[in-house]
């Protein structure tokens, strides 16, 4: 009931609707109407009440709220199933227990804050309360295990145009899973796959992408490295309208362009992206290093390397670091 008081409300956003015209629409009593729009309240929407006018939601807040992102969101797979939690260790560790559990493809796990939030090799990612979009995703790809990085190459895609779209933001892909703007990294991609050497069982994909940081919010750490929506458009963002976007994106290039002939255009428009193609780059591997040319990228999603005397090497994208010659990017 209290999604049904906040969508007529979603409704007739910035207008006042009468506690009469709500309980009648929804058979119940004006107290019950009010306990609702107390409770909304006190969940932190803004909603203005009148005895004569009755309630008007100011704006929409930035809170993660499954009413709120259910709404509009049309998608048949991806968000159909959702935990939504104001703080956990990391959302890939809750969705991987999910996904062992038998959870539905599409199944998303979405944070208000990680206290444990990791990136690559055990390192940490940074996520603090209502800062960012804290993300995963359960997929059960049709894929062979060394096709599992097509699943990074689908998801930077998929946040590419989602921004593009939601935040009016370009970005660009920097091999094999960050988003990056103005040289600085927006947004950390984690894929964990769980497989045999035949077969993929399930694999969760990580989002996390740094909204409304400022400047200073940024750790010492990563002040010089990072970036947020908030930093690069001078403005703050609603989670929820860039999640939905994100959401949507992934599922049409998931369900549509994963598998087959149709990853070749991923790939392009992935190649359209990437900020290392074309350019000189150092691989940095545990306990090794490489510089080259990036050349391209392979169907399994590895990178093509030129070295200098001319060989081509294929990088898969496992436990690599990429840096420009002398930069981040
Ligand atoms: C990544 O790892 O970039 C993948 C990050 C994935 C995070 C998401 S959040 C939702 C889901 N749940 C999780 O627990 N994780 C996923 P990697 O390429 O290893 O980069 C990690 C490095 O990025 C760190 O060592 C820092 O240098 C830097 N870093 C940490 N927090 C950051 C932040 N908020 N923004 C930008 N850079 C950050």
């Amino acid at each position: 009931m209290r999604d049904v008081v906040l969508n007529i409300l979603l409704d007739n956003l910035g207008h006042f609707v009468s506690g009469e015209d709500i309980s009648r629409q929804l058979g119940i009593t004006r107290a019950a109407v009010w306990k609702y729009i107390k409770l909304l309240q006190s969940q932190g929407y803004p909603i203005e009440s009148s005895t004569k006018k009755g309630y008007c939601l100011r704006q929409v807040p930035d809170i993660l709220d499954d009413a709120l992102l259910l709404r509009g969101l049309d998608t048949s797979v991806f968000g159909r199933k959702m935990e939504i939690h104001s703080s956990i260790g990391s959302t890939n560790a809750r969705a991987k227990e999910l996904a062992l559990n038998g959870a539905p493809e599409g199944t998303v796990v979405i944070a208000d804050e990680q206290v444990q939030g990791r990136g690559r090799l055990g390192r940490s990612w940074i996520s603090p309360p209502g800062k960012g979009i804290w993300m995963s995703v359960v997929l059960r790809p049709r894929l062979f295990p060394q096709q599992a990085s097509r699943i990074t190459i689908m998801t930077a895609v998929a946040v590419a145009n989602a921004l593009k779209r939601s935040a009016q933001i370009e970005v660009g892909i920097k091999w094999p899973n960050d988003i990056v703007c103005g040289g600085k990294k927006l947004c950390g991609i984690l894929n964990e796959v769980h497989a045999e050497p035949q077969v993929i069982h399930y694999a969760v994909v990580g989002i996390g992408l740094n909204v409304n940081f400022s400047q200073e919010d940024l750790p010492d750490g990563i002040k010089d490295l990072a970036t947020s929506l908030k930093i690069e458009k001078d403005k703050e963002f609603c989670r929820v309208d860039i999640i939905r976007a994100i959401l949507q994106e992934m599922e049409k290039s998931y369900l549509q362009r994963l598998n087959n002939d149709r990853f070749t255009e991923l790939l392009k428009e992935y190649e359209a992206h990437s900020v290392i193609l074309g350019k000189r780059v150092r691989v940095i591997g545990i306990g090794s290093e490489l510089s080259g040319y990036a050349e391209g990228f392979g169907e399994d999603g590895s990178l093509i390397l030129r070295l200098d005397d001319g060989r081509l090497e294929t990088i898969l994208a496992g436990d690599v670091s990429i840096r420009g010659e002398s930069s981040y990017v």
